[in-house]
C-alpha cells in the first residue's frame, strides 16, 4: 500500500485515556491532547521503508524504519524504546515496543491504509486503545 502523503486528522478516540494509561499527569495530558487535535502527518515511502513526521505545536516526532527491522523510537509520552514493525496484513503495519529502561505499560502502534484510502493509526498502552483516522490533505 501507499502510505505516502500529507495527512490530516478526521477523528480521534481515547487519546487522553492512552496518556493516562502511560502515567502522564493531568496538566501534561491536557496540553498534549489539545496539541494532538491538530497534527500534521507527512509520510514518505520507498518500498518497505517509511519516514513519518508528526508535527504538533508542542512536539514534532520523526521516525524512519523498514518493515521487518528493529529501530529506535520513543513512546507517545517520550520514553526511549525499541520498536519492531511487521506486516500484520498486506495493508497494515503493527509495531510492538519494548522500553529500554524503566518498567511501564506495554505499548504498541499500528498503521493501516483502509479500502476507502484512509490512514488508521492505533496506539495502545496496556488495555487502552487510541484510534486516530486520517485523510489525505
Ligand atoms: C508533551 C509532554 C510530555 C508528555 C506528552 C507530550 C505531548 C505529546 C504529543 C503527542 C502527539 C502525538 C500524536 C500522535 C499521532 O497522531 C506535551 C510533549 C504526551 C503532543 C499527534
Ligand atoms: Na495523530
Amino acid at each position: 500500500p501507499d502510505f505516502s502523503g500529507t495527512w490530516e486528522i478526521k477523528s480521534s478516540v481515547n487519546f487522553e485515556e492512552l496518556l493516562k494509561a502511560m502515567g502522564v499527569n493531568l496538566m501534561l495530558r491536557k496540553i498534549a491532547t489539545k496539541a494532538a487535535a491538530k497534527p500534521l502527518v507527512e509520510i514518505t515511502q520507498d518500498g518497505e521503508t517509511l519516514s513519518i513526521k508528526t508535527s504538533t505545536i508542542v512536539q514534532t516526532t520523526h521516525i524512519t524504519f523498514t518493515v521487518g527491522q528493529e529501530f529506535n523510537e520513543t513512546t507517545v509520552d517520550g520514553r526511549p524504546c525499541k520498536s519492531f514493525p511487521r506486516w500484520e496484513t498486506a495493508n497494515k503495519i503493527s509495531c510492538e515496543q519494548t522500553l529500554l529502561k524503566e518498567p511501564g505499560p506495554k505499548t504498541s502502534w499500528s498503521r493501516e491504509i483502509t479500502s476507502s484510502g484512509e490512514l488508521v493509526l492505533t496506539m495502545r498502552a496496556d488495555d487502552v486503545v487510541c484510534t486516530r483516522v486520517y485523510g489525505r490533505q
